[in-house]
């Protein structure tokens, strides 16, 4: 049976990603390198979950084990990390092509009650080697190489794009690999949930709030449509993308940029959302083509099905 080999004939991560990078006579095997170091960077997080450590501790150790192993991988010459205030320079003995942004550990106030948390990454490709500077991150979105998240719930899965199509992978504890579990994920055209923060409703804008209305009293005769939140972006993105729906963090009155971060939230989310056949959208344009100024910078952000996000979008023009 088709179902049988496939359970004998185990795609990795590894062998998955080389398969990938081999179609490209240029590639030296450096990406994949990277690649690995990120895994395990997640099995160490995914293990360290699983037996209960405390959040204050796991934010701090989940950081330090991410730079170690992308300092170590001799493939990153930039780092730049929700957890640091500043952008990690490598050393030049240890650099390579690579800039890496992360946020180790996103959801993180999530932890002390078992709420599914995620790890989320973009990666840069600088071009010759020149010294690093934040320029070479400071880039928009659409120019990443790379993006994926993992997310650490009942059980440790990846999500990868490469920028052709997104593949997810399931770590095996029992082999401690991850293995493709979801070959090339596509996001229904539209869906049938949103996911907001609708607590902070009284300060949305116009557009924001004529969309959630419209979610829950449907003028077209459509039913109307679930809402779902974790508050947790890794969970609430990776139900967006398998069942479809819309997943938003708008501006508001108080936050006028929204809350989540354009390099390692926005970014990696919109990056993976449009190679699933969704669509990314801040308010004002394609997510993917902001420019951020700032390492840290904040962005709204609209993402999800592609019919889902065309509404959105219509909403905002018609308010000019
Ligand atoms: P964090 O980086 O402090 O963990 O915050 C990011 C999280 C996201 O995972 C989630 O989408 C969002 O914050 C939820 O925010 P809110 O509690 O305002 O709804
Ligand atoms: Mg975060």
């Amino acid at each position: 049976h088709a179902a049988d080999a496939h359970r004998t004939d185990l795609m990795t991560i590894t062998r998955f990603v080389l398969n990938e990078q081999s179609k490209y006579p240029e590639s030296r095997g450096d990406f994949t390198i990277l690649l690995n170091h990120i895994v395990l960077g997640c099995k160490f997080v995914c293990s360290s979950v699983n037996k209960g450590e405390e959040q204050k501790k796991l934010d701090v150790l989940s950081n330090e084990v991410f730079i170690k192993a992308l300092v170590s991988s001799g493939r990153t010459c930039i780092l730049v990390s929700e957890e640091d205030e500043d952008a990690i320079i490598v050393e030049p003995s240890k650099r390579g092509r690579y800039c890496v942004v992360f946020d180790p550990l996103d959801g993180s106030s999530n932890i002390d009650c078992g709420v599914s948390i995620g790890t989320i990454f973009g990666i840069y490709m600088v071009k010759d080697d020149h010294e690093p500077t934040l320029a070479d991150v400071l880039q928009p979105g659409k120019q990443m190489v790379a993006a994926g998240y993992c997310m650490y719930g009942s059980s440790c899965t990846l999500v990868l794009s490469t920028g052709k199509g997104v593949n997810g992978f399931t770590l095996d504890p029992s082999l401690g690999e991850f293995i493709l579990t979801h070959p090339d994920i596509r996001i229904p055209k539209k869906g049938k949930i949103y996911s907001v923060n609708e607590g902070n409703a009284k300060n949305w804008d116009g557009p924001t709030a004529k969309y959630v209305e419209n979610c829950k009293f449907p003028k077209d005769g459509s039913p109307s449509k679930s809402l779902r939140y974790i508050g947790s972006m890794v969970a609430d993105v990776h139900r967006t993308i398998l069942y479809g729906g819309t997943f938003m963090y708008p501006a508001d009155k108080k936050s006028p940029s929204g809350k989540l971060r354009v390099l390692y939230e926005v970014f990696p989310m919109s990056f993976l959302m449009e190679n699933a056949g969704g669509q990314a959208f801040t308010g004002k344009q394609r997510a993917l083509d902001l420019v951020p100024t700032k390492i840290h910078d904040r962005s709204p952000i609209f993402l999800g099905s592609y019919d889902d996000i065309e509404e959105i979008k219509a909403l905002y023009a018609a308010e000019g």
